[in-house]
């Protein structure tokens, strides 16, 4: 039975048709990340569904073909007829820009994301989309072709169980759209996944891969987030038995905190709102922190373990060593921040206080053992900030740009304007001397390091600022460090690292990585550091050098050159097997160079390979790099 599609229908279509246009705006990339942005929108109603207490059980299927298939168990979209577009519900969630919300019944929308923007959008972007829904005995078929047309109107196809209720949505991307890529990668359907799980305690994700040989995965964990916590936790040697787990609702907010010290110097929070990640942090954040501080200096003073002639604990203090993730579900959560990912609204500062601190005070009574642990890891916390004050006062006593280390000097850069300058920061002599004379000394400064940096994963603040590279590389961003970090005060736009492009080069980059992201976050983030890409092959012939990026591109030169050509090719070793003039054309120079600007795809993921890669236990490690070969993926490096 199909119908003549009506004035009404048109309008809709136009209205798909926009998602087709500027595909961007709706799911920020039509690259890799877009395409799997349409998997998070559809998998975002089922858990729409889970979160209202009617779905328990979500599969995601990755089809032979690359199309995704979504089933959950909950009600089913509703099969009947929406008296505003005279259409089925199905047809009007599937068809209608932000249909989601309008017709959806309330409770906690995840879809208040960053691009939250439903099914539809999904629909226009796919060339085939299928929903079936499971009620009432019946199983409801719709199929849409071509960015959302409907073949055909809502029929029951076939009957099912009577008992069994839910919807399943397969759809398979238009690749008209997505050029890049069509593919889905499994690992990043899987992080997220795990990390739904982790954030919906008991609700099953099963993830399945079709595509080879049949992989299938269940995700399900019963203690919700502080199963996360010993995941983040288990290369980094808690110093405590029990996972601190906070659970509270209070005006229809729901919080839910996990927390476990750890023997290593950094603080990893991460906060969540309706299951979105909110890096910027925001008032749940700020609500769970400033209670952590509070009832830790008071249980610390009553106990008599903060001595009285001692200053009370920073913020800084209490976090160190922590592993914590806050998670809040609120019905109507509103974003701030540069990136809209910061929570905004004010009542959840005191809900989340009240809540945490009420119920982590009760956890240091009942457990001293522990509390006493977790207090003398923020008193070493503190005592160590007052060492750290002073080498930092050393560093800004030795100050200006006067600037050396051990291994060299700051050659910088005439430039005073930050927006134009750029720093290399280049590993050993050998380099130094080429990158030097290579630069363009108005706006391009150097800055020679010895070979290994210090390894800020295993070492604390203090003993970070007494080291040399590491000072000189601090004093010459010219931002300060910790609390008096001050991003406005960045000397230059782009920090470039630029190691050799073998085995040593890439510790030293993975190094200097760590660092920043432990020390130096907002760089990444605000997408100031960048890796330099030297060439990995010369090709030599009469008197003509041709340096070559990668086996690719060597393959291809070589096919460019006429077969009678004699050439030889060189496996790089290192930057300084190039002249000045070399390193400049193929590494340094705005127009030739290729540079990779460093991003933090997933914070979380990076914390989790971080101590693997850098920490002190060995197996784990090798175990890692024999799976991973060293594809530290996530950091897009
Ligand atoms: C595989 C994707 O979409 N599940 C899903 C969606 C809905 C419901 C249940 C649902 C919601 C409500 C009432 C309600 C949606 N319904 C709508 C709308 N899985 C998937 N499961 N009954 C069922 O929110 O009141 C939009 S999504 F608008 F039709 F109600």
């Amino acid at each position: 039975m199909t119908n003549e599609y009506d004035s009404s229908s048109i309008q809709v279509l136009e209205g798909l048709e926009a998602v087709r246009k500027r595909p961007g705006m709706y799911i920020g990339t039509t690259g890799e990340r877009g395409l799997h942005h349409l998997v998070w929108e559809i998998i975002d109603n089922s858990i729409d569904e889970a979160l209202a207490g009617y779905a328990s059980a979500i599969e995601v299927i990755i089809e032979k073909g690359n199309a995704i298939t979504v089933i959950d168990n909950g009600r089913g979209i509703p099969v009947g007829i929406n008296s505003k577009t005279k259409k089925s519900t199905v047809e009007t969630v599937y068809t209608t820009l932000h249909a989601g919300g309008k017709f959806g019944g309330g409770g906690y929308k995840v879809s208040g994301g960053l691009h939250g923007v439903g099914a539809s959008v999904v629909n226009a972007l796919s060339e085939k989309l299928e929903v079936k829904i499971y009620k009432n005995g019946n199983i409801y078929y719709q199929k849409f072709i071509n960015g959302g047309n409907p073949t055909k109107d809502l029929e029951i196809i076939d009957e099912c169980d009577k008992n069994r209720t839910g919807t399943s949505v397969t759809f398979k991307p238009d690749p008209l759209i997505f050029t890049e890529t069509t593919i889905f990668n499994y690992d990043i359907l899987k992080s997220r996944i795990r990390e739904l799980a982790f954030l919906n305690r008991g609700l099953t994700i099963t993830l399945i891969d079709r595509r080879d040989d049949e992989k299938k995965e269940i995700f399900k964990y019963d203690n919700g987030i502080s199963e996360y916590v010993v995941l983040l936790n288990k290369n980094k040697n808690p110093i405590h038995e029990t996972i601190i787990d906070v659970v509270g609702i209070q005006d229809n907010i729901s919080l839910e905190v996990a927390l476990q010290y750890n023997e290593s110097y950094n603080s990893s929070i991460y906060s969540f709102v309706n299951n979105i990640t909110t890096p910027e942090g925001g008032t749940h954040e700020e609500g769970v922190r400033r209670a952590l501080t509070r009832v830790l200096n008071k249980y610390a003073s009553t106990a008599n373990l903060l001595k009285q002639n001692e200053e009370p604990f920073s913020g800084d203090d209490v976090r160190e060593g922590i592993t914590m993730i806050i998670s809040i579900k609120h019905p109507n959560p509103q974003f701030d921040g540069q990136t809209k990912t910061k929570l905004g609204n004010t009542e959840v500062r005191s809900i989340a206080d009240k809540i945490f601190s009420e119920n982590f005070e009760r956890f240091l009574l009942e457990n001293p053992d522990q509390a006493k642990k977790i207090i003398e890891k923020n008193l070493t916390a503190a005592r160590a900030r007052v060492a750290a004050k002073k080498a930092r006062e050393l560093t800004r006593r030795k100050g200006g740009l006067e600037l050396t280390n051990q291994w060299g000097k700051l050659t910088d850069c005439s430039s005073k304007d930050a927006s134009l300058c750029e720093i290399f920061i280049v590993e050993g002599d050998s380099a130094a001397g080429p990158a030097k004379q290579g630069r363009n000394s108005e706006f391009q400064a150097v800055l020679p390091i010895r070979g290994k940096i210090l390894n800020v994963e295993k070492a604390r603040l203090d003993k970070v600022l007494s080291n040399e590279e590491i000072r000189s590389l601090i004093t010459a961003f010219g931002t300060g460090i910790g609390e008096e970090f001050d991003i406005s005060k960045l000397r230059y736009n782009k920090i470039i690292i630029m190691t050799d492009a073998d085995v040593d080069g890439a510790h030293i980059r993975t190094l200097l990585l760590t660092f920043f992201y432990r020390y130096f976050k907002p760089l990444i983030e605000k997408g100031h550091i960048y890796a330099a890409q030297p060439p990995l092959f010369k090709i030599s012939y009469g008197k003509t050098n041709k340096y070559v990026l990668n086996e690719q591109e060597l393959n291809e030169y070589l096919d460019s050159l006429s077969p009678e050509t004699k050439y030889e090719i060189t496996r790089m070793k290192g930057l300084g097997e190039m002249d000045a003039r070399e390193l400049r054309e193929t590494t340094m120079h705005v127009d030739s160079r290729i540079l990779v600007k460093i991003t933090l795809e997933d914070a979380i993921l990076a914390d989790e390979i971080f101590p693997l890669l850098m920490g002190e236990e060995v197996e784990p490690r090798r175990k890692f790099i024999e799976d991973n070969a060293l594809n530290v993926k996530n950091l897009d490096v």
